[in-house]
């Protein structure tokens, strides 16, 4: 069965730090003035880009040394230099634009700089961006968007449109609307849909203090009441923040994420941790819990609100139309969430901005997986636009009987109905490799 917690990539890698952090060093005495003729790695390799980052870079150093620039503001930068010479893949440092950045006002440039943190101080993020607040992605559109595209793989102008709408999709919907998987000769299956959410009256939780996230709590628990009252939710809200009436016991606590329904400690993780997301932990953390443990919204992780559904069934309609109607139940009690007029919902990661979505279900696949790994199914996936995880969630390994976690990989330009019907339309073509594939063994 489907478990709530579903981490990104970033669990992965935290190993790879400490040289980042060693590079970081080089900005400490004497080795300030090697890094200052040290040439920088561009990008396009143009030698004017590259000469114009070497005048930005001396400038910063002789503001620094003028007193007019701080330490740590200087220090950020040349990690991100570091990054950027060290890792390629680091999304935050290869786009990262010197010459924007020293167009914006001092106060702008540190805001953007606290944007770009997290991907500073571990040079190995994959993206190592995190905004800080809802309007973060339009204030820093000139580098943001530059990001965003490279990570969703758009080319031209990113208008995110947002429609969970099924009917507006009828002609990709089997007669009847309903995204029936015994269509697909499946039996009961795990199916699983999560949105991130962040409120817009908040700062995102990057740049939240205690304060923030114990009013935030506080507003959420208005839905969450509302929730429980209705025989179609009914549970709980179970609060980590200590000598409040929902406050639980770390015993509880450890139960919830030994039943997977509750996110660990973040501070483990490096990434949030850099980015601030990990800040004031236990404080303004939770989750809500239905009756039937098939809702659960988890509150103060990455973003504001994980909002997720989960069944063992075979109707995908039944996951997605339950989401919807608990989002509109949050939005209407507890505040509107934060929406870009380009991107969508906002998100503290942009990787998930756009619908904020991830709609999963289990699959065995025993013959792409024959070899005991997931490389032939993750090539037959990827061309179908499809992801595949561990059943365990990303980073876990594949089950023995070859189950697998499929789910759309697009979150951006890509409607909320489109998902559901790519991640059925997906599945109907991956089971149709499957047959193909030599029978295992
Ligand atoms: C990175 O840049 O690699 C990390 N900040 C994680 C990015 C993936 N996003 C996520 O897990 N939400």
């Amino acid at each position: 069965m489907f478990h709530a917690v579903s981490n990104g990539l970033r669990h992965a890698r935290s190993h790879a730090r400490g040289v980042i952090l060693g590079g970081g060093a080089l900005i400490a005495g004497s080795a300030i003035a090697q890094a200052a003729v040290k040439p920088v790695a561009q990008s396009d390799g143009s030698s004017v880009q590259g000469m114009l980052s070497e005048i930005t870079g001396r400038l910063a150093r002789v503001e620094a040394a003028l007193g007019v620039a701080d330490y740590e503001t200087f220090k950020l930068l040349d990690l991100i230099k570091s990054a950027r010479a060290t890792h390629t893949d680091n999304l935050m440092a290869k786009y990262f634009d010197f010459n924007y950045y020293y167009s914006l006002p001092t106060d702008l440039q540190k805001r953007l700089l606290k944007c770009c943190q997290s991907g500073a101080e571990n040079a190995d993020s994959g993206m190592g961006v995190y905004a800080m607040n809802p309007d973060d992605y339009d204030m820093f559109k000139p580098y943001m968007d530059v990001v965003i595209r490279a990570y969703h793989k758009i080319e031209g102008e990113v208008k995110h449109v947002t429609n969970w709408d099924l009917s507006t999709k009828a002609d990709k919907l089997p007669a009847g609307g309903k995204l029936d998987l015994t269509k697909l000769g499946l039996g009961p299956t795990s199916m699983r849909v999560r949105v991130g959410r962040n409120l817009k009256d908040f700062p995102l939780p990057g740049a939240m203090s205690k304060e923030d996230r114990l009013k935030m709590e506080q507003q959420m628990l208005v839905a969450f009441k509302k929730l429980i009252a209705d025989p179609a939710y009914g549970g709980q809200y179970y609060s980590l923040t200590p000598g409040i009436p929902e406050s639980i016991s770390d015993e509880t606590y450890k139960k919830l994420v030994k039943d997977h329904l509750m996110f660990k400690d973040m501070a483990a993780d490096t990434y949030l941790t850099s980015a601030g997301i990990s800040s004031a932990w236990p404080f303004g953390r939770g989750c809500y819990v239905s009756a039937d443990r098939e809702f659960i919204v988890w509150v103060g992780e990455e973003d504001h609100l994980r909002i997720m559904c989960m069944k063992k069934g075979t109707v995908l309609n039944d996951v997605f139309d339950r989401l919807k109607g608990a989002c509109d139940v949050v939005e209407k009690n507890s505040g509107v969430f934060a929406h870009s007029p380009s991107y969508g919902y906002v998100t503290s990661c942009p990787t998930n901005l756009g619908t904020g979505m991830r709609a999963s279900l289990h699959l065995q696949l025993p013959n792409l997986t024959a070899d005991g790994t997931e490389t032939k199914a993750k090539a037959v996936c990827k061309p179908l636009g499809l992801s595949v995880r561990g059943a365990g969630g990303e980073h876990t390994p594949i089950g023995s009987d070859g189950t697998v976690d499929i789910s759309p990989s697009a979150r951006l330009m890509i409607e909320e109905a489109d998902i559901i019907v790519a991640l059925f339309e997906g599945i109907k073509l991956l089971l149709s490799e499957e047959k193909k594939a030599p029978a295992r063994k």
